[in-house]
Parts: structure tokens; C-alpha cells; sequence
């Protein structure tokens, strides 16, 4: 099941485009002190979040990294909500509590970003296991970076996974760097021949297509459901941004040659874009339409943001415990 229709290519531009205009506007706000914490922009990578999640339905689930803002609104978040989030507002996603390294929307089936690197591998795990024990044909995505390969939880879980034969791709976000390092000077041979290793099918994709993107992440979400899974897809991407927003000095680590090559020859936006007026599926006045409405859309989600409620300091320990009888009720 391929999906071929017009509606469905200009949603996943408008998605693309939402990402990046969100990372702009949550640049912005960090720069000029207004954002607390720290935060990872995922500019550049946005084919990656949008060709998988794209493939998936509402229920089923992702977990996502501390470079999640992508993530969170491929699976369908608000950008109001998402601001309240990164302001520490009440109305955020974690009502103010998770910020944005740690964003979870379970009505999207979102369960969550993580700090930890790698840290999300055995919830999104022991999500595909939940799925298979109650019969549901819900599918996991794992997001992780190519950094994260570097952790043991990820060869527990995927041969627990390859094992019980459960239905979860592990997405490895491969953009090159970990922190400053290059990932071939911390990661030997080939990251899909670990996967490999457990007898899971493994692909490589190029992570700046979304159509190819997509076209992989339907295939395999729908052998998922058939009982065939697990997956591990490895996404050759690139971070636009430094590591964190006030990593700027970057050229003791990579060139700016480099960066405007993914930039100027690569990017999965300017590339969809030509793409869908080529194909005569959108106008260039269409496409600057949607791009003005989304920017509008972002500029007044900040605005409301700013202006929101920060929780009331009383409620500091509320929805930060879980109550255990009750999750085991
Ligand atoms: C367990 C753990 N070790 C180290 C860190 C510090 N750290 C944060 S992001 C990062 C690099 C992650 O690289 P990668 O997985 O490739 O993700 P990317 O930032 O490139 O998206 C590191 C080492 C951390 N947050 N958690
Ligand atoms: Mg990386």
C-alpha cells in the first residue's frame, strides 16, 4: 500500500515546512534569552520524522531523542502546546514540566523525548512487546541518533526484540555527529550489520527524500502488523544547527563547505518542493501560501505562549510520580 495521492504529498510538505518553521521561531526565542534549559534543533533532518510518521496511525507509538521538537509534530503536536512546553508553561504538553528535551503526548501516541541518549530504546521496546501481548496491530518507532548505536541497551532490546519477533522499527537518525565527533571516527564498521547481527532486516535510506522515506516506513509498518517485525532503518541525514543552539563555533569539527552542501544540494524541503510543482501537484504561489500561513500560525502560537501561565508553584510534585497501584490496576 503505497500511498500516491495529491492530499497526502502536500501534507507531508506542510508538515516538513511546520517542523522548520517551529525550529526558527524556538531558535529565536533561545537567542534572545527568553527559552530556559537547552535545546537541539532538528533542521535539516525533517524527511526523516515526516516520512516515517507519516506511514503511522494515530495509536501507534514513537519515542523520541533529546532532538525531538521534529518528532513531537510529525506525530501531530499543536505548536501552541509545544511553545507552553518549551516556556515551562502550564499549558505545554508536560504542563510546563518536561521542556523541550522532554515532550511526550500520549493522545498521539507520542511517549515521549529522553535526555538520555539511548534512553528511549527499551520503553519503545517494551511498547511493541505491550502491543503484541494485548493483540493490538499497534506499530513502535524508536528515534534514535547514530551516537546512541554507541549504547549496550540497544543490542538488549533488539534481541529481545528479533526474539519475540515484535512489531518495532528502530529508526537510527544517522546526521553524521555525535556532539563534535564524526561518526565514523567513534562508530566501527556498517550500523545496519549490527541489526544485522540479530537477524533483523536492516536498510539504509536515503533521509533527505521523504518520499522514499515514507515509502520504506509504509512497507515495513504494514509487515509490522503482519507479525514480520522487527526493523531497523538507518536515515543518512544532517543537523543544519550546531549540536545544541549555542554550539556556534563548529569549524574545529566540520567545514562550512560541508554545511552548504547539505544545504544548498540536499535539503529535503527545497527538493519536495520542486518535487510537487514538477509533478503539477501544487503551485509555486500554492506553496508560498502555505509557507506564509504556517509562519503566521508559528509567530501567534509564540505570542500566546509568552503571554501563558506558568504552573502554580504548589502543584510542583503533581503529575511528576506515577501512581504504581493504579498503572498496575
Ligand atoms: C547517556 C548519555 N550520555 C551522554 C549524553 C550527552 N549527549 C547528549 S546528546 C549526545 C550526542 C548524541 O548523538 P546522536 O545520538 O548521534 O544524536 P544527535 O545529537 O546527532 O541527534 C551526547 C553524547 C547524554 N545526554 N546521555
Ligand atoms: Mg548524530
Amino acid at each position: 500500500m503505497t500511498k500516491t495521492n495529491a492530499e497526502d504529498y502536500l501534507r507531508m510538505y506542510r508538515q516538513m515546512v511546520r517542523i522548520r518553521t517551529f525550529e526558527d521561531n524556538a531558535n529565536q526565542l533561545y537567542l534572545s534569552a527568553k527559552m530556559p534549559g537547552l535545546t537541539h534543533m532538528y533542521s535539516g533532518e525533517e524527511a526523516v520524522a515526516v516520512g516515517i510518521c507519516e506511514a503511522l496511525k494515530i495509536t501507534d507509538k514513537i519515542t523520541s531523542t533529546h532532538r525531538g521538537h521534529g518528532h513531537c509534530v510529525a506525530k501531530g503536536a499543536e505548536f501552541k502546546e509545544m511553545f507552553c512546553e518549551l516556556l515551562g508553561k502550564e499549558e505545554g504538553y508536560c504542563r510546563g514540566k518536561g521542556g523541550s528535551m522532554h515532550i511526550a503526548d500520549q493522545s498521539n501516541g507520542n511517549l515521549g523525548a529522553n535526555a538520555i541518549v539511548g534512553g528511549s530504546m527499551g520503553i519503545a521496546t517494551g511498547a511493541a512487546f505491550s502491543a503484541k501481548f494485548l493483540g493490538s496491530d499497534d506499530v513502535t518507532v524508536c528515534f534514535f541518533g547514530d551516537g546512541a548505536t554507541a549504547q549496550g541497551l540497544l543490542y538488549e532490546v533488539m534481541n529481545m526484540a528479533a526474539l519475540w519477533s515484535l512489531p518495532v522499527i528502530y529508526a537510527c537518525e544517522n546526521n553524521g555527529y555525535s556532539e563534535y565527533t564524526k561518526t565514523e571516527e567513534i562508530a566501527a564498521g556498517s550500523i545496519t550489520a549490527r541489526a544485522e547481527a540479530f537477524g533483523i532486516e536492516a536498510f539504509q535510506v536515503d533521509g533527505q527524500d521523504v518520499l522514499a522515506v515514507n515509502e520504506l516506513a509504509q512497507q515495513l509498518v504494514e509487515r509490522c502488523r503482519k507479525g514480520e517485525g522487527p526493523f531497523f532503518i538507518e536515515l543518512m541525514t544532517y543537523r543544519y544547527h550546531g549540536h545544541h543552539v549555542g554550539d556556534i563555533n563548529r569549524e574545529y569539527y566540520r567545514s562550512k563547505e560541508e554545511e552548504r552542501d547539505w544545504k544548498d544540494n540536499r535539503d529535503p524541503i527545497i527538493r519536495f518542493r520542486t518535487w510537487l510543482i514538477g509533478e503539477g501537484i501544487a503551485s509555486e504561489q500554492d506553496i508560498e501560501a502555505m509557507n506564509a500561513e504556517i509562519k503566521t500560525d508559528a509567530v501567534d502560537a509564540v505570542e500566546y505562549a509568552l503571554k501563558a501561565d506558568y504552573p502554580d508553584g504548589s502543584e510542583v510534585d503533581m503529575h511528576v510520580f506515577t501512581d504504581i497501584k493504579h498503572a498496575l490496576a
